[in-house]
């Protein structure tokens, strides 16, 4: 897995209600593209001491509520590239493939980068999710800003959400071609490296964990206003070591999101 910071602006879109993001109740037309959308669900939220560090460590769940799937193609021409910096041996442009009712691809789009990491034989997705944790209110100055922006894309579980396509279609990193299917999700949990915040010494109070997925928009989707997720949090330090209470959520979460197993 790979890490580099990145520090990303972007304006606060609150989650909408689920009934706008299952979109189209006409049925497709061969040819008509089919859109994905991405939705972000955060659970296992826990402070770990590790190596005299507080880190607040979560799962984090990438769910396709939308009409087609998410898939992403790279592998073509691949060279160097540096992205914030860092320099990668092997990058390739990532391109979205929309596909209709057929399964035929009826459009592309840029999809920013992919990157190669022979140590994993995986390909990643750059800026596929940023996370944060911001003091007071969700318009809070972010004390922390994840370092983790890939992640390899496949169809990890079958959510409640979204019955009509159950074909379990992307579940190899190794390849070029990467995705989340219709009603899948791709999970990352909360022991997974990259999947924390460090807030070492941060004062009792209130605090809203951030998931902003897409957050250069690199994929088109039936609903682009639905991919910012929080969790409102107690940071109390009464004992020997700082806890979190959860206090609330934004909507799209457990059942409502079709992933009750994963609360
Ligand atoms: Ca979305
Ligand atoms: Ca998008």
């Amino acid at each position: 897995m790979s890490h580099f910071r990145k520090a990303i602006t972007f304006a606060i879109l609150f989650t909408t209600t689920l009934a706008l993001s299952v979109s189209s109740i006409a049925p497709a037309r061969a040819g008509d593209p089919l859109y994905p959308d991405i939705v972000e669900q955060i659970s296992h939220i826990q402070i770990q001491n590790e190596h005299k560090r507080e880190m607040l460590r979560f799962s984090t769940i990438h769910i396709n509520v939308g009409d087609g799937p998410l898939q992403i193609r790279g592998g073509g021409q691949v060279a160097q590239c540096t992205i914030d910096g860092v320099s990668y041996p092997q990058c390739t442009i990532a391109t979205q493939e929309i596909l209709d009712s057929s399964g035929n691809i009826v459009q592309t789009n840029p999809a920013g980068t992919a990157l190669f990491h022979p140590q994993h034989n995986h390909w990643h997705q750059n800026a596929v999710v940023n996370f944060e944790l911001r003091p007071g209110s969700l318009e809070g100055k972010a004390i922390a800003t994840g370092q983790k922006v890939t992640f390899c894309m496949i169809d990890n579980d079958k959510t409640d959400l979204v019955q009509k396509h159950n074909k379990r279609t992307y579940f190899e990193c190794n390849s070029e071609l990467q995705g989340i299917s219709v009603g899948w999700s791709d999970s990352y949990h909360q022991s997974t490296p990259g999947q924390e915040l460090d807030i070492t010494g941060a004062p009792e109070g209130v605090y809203y964990l951030t998931h902003y997925a897409d957050p250069e928009n690199h994929w088109l989707e039936t609903n682009e206003n639905n991919n910012f997720a929080w969790v409102k949090l107690l940071l109390s330090r009464k004992g020997a070591n700082p806890k979190m209470t959860i206090l609330d959520r934004s909507p799209c979460s457990g059942a409502a999101c079709g992933s009750p197993s994963n609360p």
